[in-house]
């Protein structure tokens, strides 16, 4: 493989689930840190050379680049056992993939983002609005997965895949933005099986 190097905020779970990615699968990854807090990935190097999108993490595969985190994860991943084989269980892996990025991960990592790093105080009013409507569309994602945990290991089939994966980063850390896991049990259950697996990184 071409050399991989992360352009990254470590503290984002989306960069931690491409380190995770890499880790499973004992692929080496060069790391390079932004500071998204002081815009360091809207300056106009970084939109001209690394993503016009302005946002982390990049995945950079020799000289080309590939930004949004689920599709750094299936480059590594792909004709790998993070990839199921059979055709119906790849559609159900890209299912929950795009679920965790339209229903999970703006509500369970913005709340994050917005009580852990910017703090509440800190907020827009307009950000300030939004708060209920997002702990309340996290909390349903959460239901929803532990729901769909409480009758198998797995999202997909009968191992771990990139579904889980996508979930994990942000799910564990879920408690920081307010969310109470203990409410899902199942989804408990799960995060313990994810952290098992052999190769498993903490985010740090
Ligand atoms: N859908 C994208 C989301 C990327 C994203 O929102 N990145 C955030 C950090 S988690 C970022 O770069 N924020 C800095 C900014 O927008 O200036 C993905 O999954 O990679």
């Amino acid at each position: 493989m071409e050399r991989l190097v992360l352009h990254e905020y470590s503290a984002s779970g989306n960069c931690y689930k491409v380190r995770l990615t890499a880790a499973l699968l004992g692929l080496p990854i060069e790391r390079r840190e932004y500071d998204i807090l002081k815009g360091e990935t809207r300056t106009p190097e970084f939109l001209a050379a690394v993503n016009a999108n302005g946002r982390i993490p990049v995945l950079q595969v020799g000289e080309r680049f590939i930004p949004e985190s689920n599709a750094a994860c299936f480059y590594l991943a792909d004709g790998s056992a993070l990839v199921p084989e059979d055709r119906f269980e790849r559609a159900d892996m890209l299912r929950w993939m795009f679920f965790e990025q339209y229903n999970h991960e703006p509500n369970v990592a913005t709340m994050r983002f917005w009580i852990a790093f910017v703090g509440e105080a800190r907020l827009s009013e307009a950000q300030r609005g939004q708060i209920e409507a997002k702990r309340a569309a996290g909390e349903a994602a959460l239901a929803l997965m532990d729901e769909h945990l409480a009758a198998r290991p797995w999202f997909v089939g009968a191992r771990l895949s990139l579904a889980d994966i996508a979930l994990y980063a942000y799910t564990h850390v879920a408690d920081e933005g307010g969310f109470d896991l203990a409410r899902y049990p199942a989804v408990s259950a799960w995060l313990g099986r994810v952290a098992a697996a052999p190769g498993y990184v903490a985010m740090g």
